[in-house]
């Protein structure tokens, strides 16, 4: 089955294609600009953009992703894409020096539609905390402050280790749990 991912992030791209792409999957870049609305959660934000993309596109799958520190109840959440334009991996450090609840989680919500199915949304989080300083050059975002394990960032993991833990490794396991089961139906 061919599953086209529209996204405008080159790293979620490369992640998708990866981890669908083992599981047999065909995977392609689309990019059909679309208005993300500012809401309280990612499924919102994704359940809007599946209803807008929906009138012109028949199949596809979409992605809106956070960083949700706990110390800030959950900030940056569904604001990550601005935190990291302006402030970026550094300003959200020195943000966090002297903070020792330094506990955060990332969280992914796919949304999905495919031809002739309801729309639909998965979601999954990872838990994990803030690092005192930048490690790693893989990954994108803020992968090089965000630790599973203590030890290394996300961006000291290659995208197959990366898929095994992330929200968004989990969130495509959850989709596709679900596309499997409804084809057994
Ligand atoms: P879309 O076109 O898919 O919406 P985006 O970059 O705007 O791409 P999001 O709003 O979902 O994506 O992501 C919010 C921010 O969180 C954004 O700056 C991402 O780079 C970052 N982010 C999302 N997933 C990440 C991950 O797995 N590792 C590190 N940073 C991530």
């Amino acid at each position: 089955m061919k599953i086209k991912v529209i996204t405008s992030n080159e790293g979620k791209m490369r992640e998708y294609a990866r981890s669908l792409g083992a599981l047999g999957y065909e995977v392609c870049k689309g990019k059909v600009p679309y208005d993300e609305i500012q809401a309280d959660t990612l499924e919102e934000v994704v359940s809007h953009g599946l209803k807008v993309l929906s009138e012109t596109e028949d199949s596809f799958i979409i992605d809106d992703s956070g960083l949700f520190i706990d110390r800030f109840d959950g900030f940056p959440g569904v604001y990550s894409a601005y935190a990291l334009r302006t402030l970026g991996n550094e300003g959200l450090l020195k943000l966090m020096e002297g903070v020792d609840d330094r506990r955060a989680s990332f969280v992914c919500c796919i949304g999905c539609k495919l031809p002739g199915r309801d729309a639909f949304t998965v979601s999954a989080a990872c838990e994990g905390h803030i690092l005192e300083e930048r490690r790693g050059s893989l990954g994108f975002g803020f992968d090089p402050i965000f630790t599973t394990d203590g030890e290394r960032s996300f961006a000291e993991l290659d995208i197959d280790e990366k898929n095994r833990i992330s929200h968004r490794g989990l969130a495509v396991a959850a989709l596709v749990d679900r596309l499997r089961s409804e084809e057994g139906r």
